[in-house]
């Protein structure tokens, strides 16, 4: 039996030798004298030949091309021939004839096809997910993570996971998801923002973490998932929120270069999208200025929303691609009217917040801000939002012992990957996409 197997990728180090291949069935071309499979695998597509010895003037029984004839695309197969190279093969210059085929897992015929609507192609998200694109899109997130967790690890980061089951609500009171837990309830938790700012009570100084976080939000946009990868730093002694932008843009530029590096050509050919390795610093623009520039340019942030819109978030991204070259841009100073009573508050202005949203080509894909760690100005702040202390007991415990100034950002990564790839939604990015009527598979 074969126990070993080369990857298409490989086989042109391996031509005029056996080799042994193993995938899934692309397409038959059951023909009378010769039989073609294309065959892939994770890492490409190799033909694989077969001519007949079951037909012609002297007819032989032939196993391999009875067993070929049966093949349904989808198929899981092994191979073992040997390899050659001929020109005239528009895969790769590449074919393998076929010595030994064996079924390891025949398939039904795919129930989606490739103009299938995304709600089908998600009921199928693993045939979907056999797409060349979709397996570069899961490459490029796992070099995007590595090359961040590397960036904080090289720095003296250290990685912490937080739980996600809480006693009390992390970020807001809407947005909740209840767990029944024993004789009580738990909370899922919205974001690690308690337990990785305990890191900094905790004398940790520089912490990360990149793990779920859990939102019971109805809507059905394209950037909204009820579970989604929240990738999370914390830092101590920081003396404004500048310092943790900083961090921040140092951490996408090495990711980026990662990216492009290890994968831009392909990005460029599968998704016909340069990666860009953003210059520093990142340009920042005050919420304020910004909303007076998408104004002047002829749209107006509706006046209930305080916070910058989508459409505004667009036209900012557009303002600052066309005016500074830059597909990122730090929108600072928020009110603190639509801030958490965590934010940090101007020493001169207690209106404006030490925080920022970090919008990318065309979208937010995070949140920052340096934190309030005087727990009297803490609890005033929770209390001028309407807070009872009480409820945020568990929260206010750790600062009665002593917090460093500190600060940090949440991001969603399926929103940098979205936005990087220039897809339509987050539900194409998300390995196995969670929503309001999406629990399966
Ligand atoms: P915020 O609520 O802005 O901030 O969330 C941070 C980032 O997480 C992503 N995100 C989401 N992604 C997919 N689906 C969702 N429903 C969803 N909600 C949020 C976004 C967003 O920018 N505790 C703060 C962070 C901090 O200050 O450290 C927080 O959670 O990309």
């Amino acid at each position: 039996p074969v126990t070993s197997r080369t990857l298409v990728a490989d086989l042109a180090a391996a031509i005029d030798g056996p080799v042994s291949v193993a995938g899934w069935v692309d397409t038959v071309r059951d023909q009378k004298k010769v039989q073609f499979v294309v065959l892939r695998d994770e890492s490409g597509a190799v033909q694989l030949v077969h001519p007949r010895t079951d037909a012609g003037e002297d007819p032989q029984p032939d196993p391999i091309a009875d067993a070929i004839s049966a093949l349904t695309a989808g198929t899981f197969i092994r191979v073992e021939g040997d390899l050659k190279h001929d020109e005239r093969v528009k895969l790769g210059g590449l074919e393998v004839k076929v010595g030994r085929l064996d079924v390891a897992a025949a398939a039904l015929d795919s129930p989606i096809a490739e103009d299938s609507s995304i709600d089908k192609r998600l009921d199928y998200r693993w045939l979907d997910l056999r797409r060349p694109e979709m397996n570069l899109l899961f490459r490029v997130q796992t070099t995007l993570l590595h090359a961040m967790r590397t960036w904080w690890v090289d720095n003296g980061y250290i990685e912490i996971h937080t739980p996600k089951l809480m006693a009390s609500p992390s970020e807001s009171r809407a947005e909740l998801f209840q767990v029944p837990y024993f004789e009580t309830t738990a909370y899922l938790a919205q974001s690690p923002q308690h337990f990785k700012q305990m890191g900094q009570a905790a004398g940790f100084g520089k912490v990360f973490e990149i793990g779920p976080a859990f939102r019971a939000d109805p809507s059905f946009t394209s950037r909204h998932a009820t579970e989604f990868v929240s990738v999370d730093a914390e830092i101590s002694w920081v003396d404004s929120h500048e310092d943790v932008m900083a961090m921040h843009e140092q951490l996408l530029a090495a990711a980026f270069a990662a990216v492009k590096e290890k994968h831009g050509a392909e990005i460029e050919a599968l998704f016909g999208v340069e990666v860009t390795v953003p210059s520093l610093p990142f340009p920042r623009i005050p919420l304020a200025e910004a909303k007076e520039i998408v104004a002047a340019r002829g749209y107006t942030v509706p006046r209930h929303d305080a916070d910058m819109d989508p459409e505004g978030e667009r036209r900012i991204s557009e303002y600052v691609k066309e005016q500074l070259g830059h597909e990122f841009v730090f929108l600072t100073d928020y009110a603190s009217s639509i801030r958490p009573y965590y934010h940090r508050r101007h020493d001169d202005d207690a209106g404006l917040t030490n925080s920022y949203d970090l919008i990318f080509n065309g979208a937010e894909i995070s949140t920052g801000a340096q934190r309030e760690h005087r727990i009297d100005v803490l609890v005033a702040q929770a209390q001028d939002k309407g807070l009872n202390p009480d409820e945020i007991g568990e929260y206010l415990e750790f600062f009665k012992y002593g917090v460093p100034p500190h600060g940090g950002f949440g991001m969603g990564l399926a929103r940098v990957l979205m936005l990087l790839l220039h897809l339509p939604s987050i539900r194409e990015v998300i390995y196995l996409f969670r929503g309001p009527n999406r629990l399966e598979p």
